[in-house]
């Protein structure tokens, strides 16, 4: 084969991988498996192709010598290879972690470099290739045939030999603890820390234009959820959650977008009608919520990963922006 058409390949791969991975980490329903489907069949497609970029990496090699690009490209190489093995590696369970980072970071911080790093390894390689003909049209398909029978190889495998990856959820997450409080892993977005919480906090609450402070008593109120925390860190868990569901604090009709933020500052936006099913939690398995999971308030959105569950609920607030009006992710 030959090298244009290889380095063609991995380039549009490695797009596919790097877009599909992006879409899967913002959606939190069944519909999620196609993203996660399409990722782990670019992943796959992208090592049948190594030993042909291999090839490709060597014929190019001994036509040049400049030394400054010989090292991007090596750092490319490894950090393709590190973001293909940890993202295996994430799916089948087997290493959750690699010292003090989990498998999950070690593949999207490596697969982050690898796409900041292709650019400049690009630039002065053309790749000029025609795509028409049947020919091209076999080699796709062939390739993709051989992707999809090496990904079903690697479910089958992970099934078999009773891998925790054959009990993956829609969204690639493995599960952990569900129904027992106590085990559900504690984690954050990016930097965020649990913060002092006064004594006797309340939330502000502005759903018309006026104000109210809820007590925690206020928003104990017994409504019960049983939801999925689904982390983009790979993992989910099920839990029953009990307080107040916002539906229930916000009078009919109010329209907008409702804005809950933490006494972190990080925020998150939802839709007014997603009021019920969105949730201001302040027990978790029948018991009062810890600090790590957001005491004294939290909120709980079914269906959304975990990064929209803001902890330490400072505000919620209703206005009339449209609820896309913020970034995808947030970023703290
Ligand atoms: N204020 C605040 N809320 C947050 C986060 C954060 O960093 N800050 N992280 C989110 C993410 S990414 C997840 S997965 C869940 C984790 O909740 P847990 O620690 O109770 O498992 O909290 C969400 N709520
Ligand atoms: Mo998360």
């Amino acid at each position: 084969m030959r090298s244009s058409r290889t380095n063609l390949a991995v380039v549009v791969l490695m797009l596919v991988a790097a877009a599909s991975g992006l879409v899967a980490f913002s959606l939190g329903t069944p519909i999620a498996a196609l993203p996660v489907t399409v990722h782990g069949l670019a992943g796959t497609a992208l090592l049948v192709l190594a030993p042909w970029k291999v090839m490709a990496a060597y014929r190019g090699l001994r036509g040049r010598a400049d030394g400054r690009r010989w090292r991007l490209s090596l750092l490319l190489a490894v950090a393709t290879t590190v973001a293909l093995v940890s993202g295996f590696l994430q799916a089948s369970g087997a290493v959750p972690r690699l010292g003090s980072l989990t498998m999950m970071q070690v593949h999207v911080g490596s697969a982050l470099l690898a796409v900041v790093l292709t650019p400049a390894h690009l630039r002065g390689r053309p790749m000029n290739v025609a795509l028409a003909g049947r020919r091209e049209f076999l080699r796709a398909g062939g390739l993709f045939g051989l992707a999809g029978l090496a990904w079903l190889g690697f479910e089958g495998a992970l099934r078999s030999v009773g891998l925790p990856g054959g009990q993956r959820r829609f969204t690639g997450s493995h599960e952990r603890g569900s129904f027992d409080a106590a085990a559900l892993p504690a984690t954050q977005w990016l930097d965020d820390r649990p913060p002092e919480v006064a004594e006797g906090h309340r939330v502000r609450f502005d759903a018309t234009g006026e104000e109210r402070n809820l007590s925690i008593e206020d928003l104990d109120r017994g409504d019960r959820l049983v939801a999925t925390l689904d982390c983009t860190s790979g993992w989910y868990s099920t839990q029953e959650w009990e307080g107040a569901l916002l539906a229930n604090l916000i009078p009919p009709g109010v329209e907008g977008s409702i804005l809950v933020t933490s006494l972190t500052g990080y925020r998150r936006r939802f839709p007014v009608s997603d009021a019920h099913r969105l949730l201001l939690a302040t027990r978790l398995g029948g018991e009062p919520l810890r600090s790590s999971h957001g005491a004294p308030v939290r909120l709980v959105a079914p269906g959304r990963r975990g990064f929209w569950w803001v902890k330490w609920v400072a505000a919620v607030e209703i206005d009339g922006r449209p609820a896309w009006w913020q970034l995808p992710f947030p970023m703290t």
